[in-house]
């Protein structure tokens, strides 16, 4: 029987390279195959405004961008997302998963580049208001596989570095710590992967969430 609450909400979290992109389709297909109806979206981006604030924000040839620049345009990529995409996808029952939402703000703009969480914070609750994600995957990982994995694939489909991916690991150990912090304050919400597995591995460990998730909604 159709369920008509308001759709599930679930982001993929973690590190450069940690593998959530590889694990956004097979996420939605299992989801399909068990009769929900999903959309796959990612973040910053999921709309044409966002995407052009993309655009903005991962361009190694700009010249240095204020940390509270790069903060505000996360947050006016997300509202156009949110306003467009995410919210009226979930009131008509779809589930929506994301590649990445705002644990990447705290940890990269926050643990990653010093900026006060209680700002974070304050950005949050006027662009989402209630609106949290129902389930959080991250996929975590040594700083140094996630690196060689990106630049691996820069080197096999002939793709550039962006502005995150060129900071040097202990921006992005502190991300990794970030993460691992905002996990154990919300035990409920996230899930912890082992990324460094193989991708079935992973897969495998995703799906067996997902069935607890799904179990949980059928429930409510
Ligand atoms: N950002 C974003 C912020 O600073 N604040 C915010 O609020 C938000 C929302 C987005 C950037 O924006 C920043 C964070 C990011 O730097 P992006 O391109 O979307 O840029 O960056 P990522 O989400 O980090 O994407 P990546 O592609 O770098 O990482 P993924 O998606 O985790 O990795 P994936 O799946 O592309 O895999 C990387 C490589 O590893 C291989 C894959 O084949 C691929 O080649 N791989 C594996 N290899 C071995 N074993 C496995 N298990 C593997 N899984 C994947």
């Amino acid at each position: 029987m159709a369920h008509t609450a308001r759709g599930c909400f679930i982001t993929l979290e973690g590190g450069e390279g940690a593998g959530k992109t590889t694990h956004v389709q097979s996420t939605a297909d299992y989801l399909r195959q068990q009769g929900i109806d999903v959309i796959t979206t990612r973040e910053p981006g999921g709309t044409a405004v966002s995407e052009a604030i993309r655009a903005v924000l991962l361009n190694p040839d700009l010249p240095d961008m204020h940390a509270d620049t790069e903060l505000l345009l996360m947050f006016a990529a997300r509202n156009e997302h949110l306003q467009r995409k995410i919210i009226p996808a979930l009131e008509q029952g779809q589930w929506v998963i994301c590649d990445r939402f705002t644990d990447a703000t705290y940890a990269y703009q926050g643990y990653g580049r010093g900026l006060l969480l209680e700002r974070i914070a304050e950005l949050e609750r006027w662009v989402q208001g209630e609106l949290r994600p129902d389930c959080t995957l991250l996929f975590d990982l040594d700083v140094e596989i996630g690196m060689q994995r990106v630049r691996q694939r820069s080197v096999d489909q002939a793709v550039g570095i962006d502005r995150f991916e060129r900071e040097q690991a202990a921006f992005f150990n502190k991300i990794r710590e970030g993460y691992l912090m905002r996990a154990q304050a919300s035990a409920g919400r996230f899930h912890k992967l082992d990324a460094a597995q193989p991708v079935e591995k992973v897969r495998q460990a995703i799906i067996e969430v997902l069935d607890t998730v799904l179990q949980q909604w059928r429930q409510a």
